[in-house]
């Protein structure tokens, strides 16, 4: 059985001193490190998004002068800025496909994104075989929710790694991994997800 480990827009702007900074984005990006020198061969496949959006224009109105935080955000992971790169507190060798998404368009889900190969990501689960999805990094209420559906749709079984992700909005994050459990998904603490003894 194929296990894939889906991390999700761990990005300088979506990390303390970011654009879009999500409380508790740097704490995440150096536990998934952490994680990953663990755990990285329990993966047959490791990918990493990256929202990467246009400059100069709203990107399907994405960006707002006055955002609503909801729909609408302040510029954010301009393509080739700093703002875009992997938070550099994410080891990202052991990565094994790399994901852009959200060139003119909002994207919150990695499945609308492509890899350096221009594969989707639903493509590279299916190539591989993939029965079971890992789901970390950053937000929960927003971008880790929306590739974990996806996931689900997919039809694989899907784990949130609930330590080792961070949302912009408390309740909203609340919901969103109950939608998430609702959907089918796991909620599981990264330190019990290769049966480690409870804390
Ligand atoms: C995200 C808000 C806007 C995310 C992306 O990565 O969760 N959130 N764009």
């Amino acid at each position: 059985m194929s296990r894939a480990l889906l991390i999700v827009d761990v990005q300088n702007d979506f990390t303390e001193g970011g654009a879009l900074a999500v409380a508790g984005g740097d704490a995440v990006a150096s536990a998934v490190s952490a994680f990953l020198s663990a755990h990285a061969g329990e993966y047959d496949v490791i990918v990493a998004s990256r929202d990467w959006h246009e400059p100069d224009r709203d990107n399907g109105g994405h960006f707002a002068d006055e955002p609503d935080f909801q729909s609408s955000w302040p510029v954010h992971c301009v393509a080739g800025t700093a703002g875009a790169e992997y938070d550099p507190l994410l080891a990202t060798d052991a990565v094994t496909h790399h994901v852009r998404k959200g060139q003119g368009i909002p994207a919150y889900s990695m499945f609308e994104g492509t890899t350096d190969d221009d594969a989707t990501v639903a493509a590279v689960l299916s190539e591989r075989g993939v029965l079971v999805a890992d789901v970390v990094g950053l937000a929960t209420d927003h971008c880790v929710r929306a590739s974990a559906m996806d996931a689900i749709a997919h039809g694989v079984h899907v784990r949130v790694l609930t330590d080792l992700v961070a949302g912009v909005g408390a309740e909203s994050s609340e919901r969103a991994l109950a939608e998430l459990a609702h959907a089918g998904a796991e909620l599981v603490e990264s330190t019990q997800a290769f049966g480690g003894a409870p804390s």
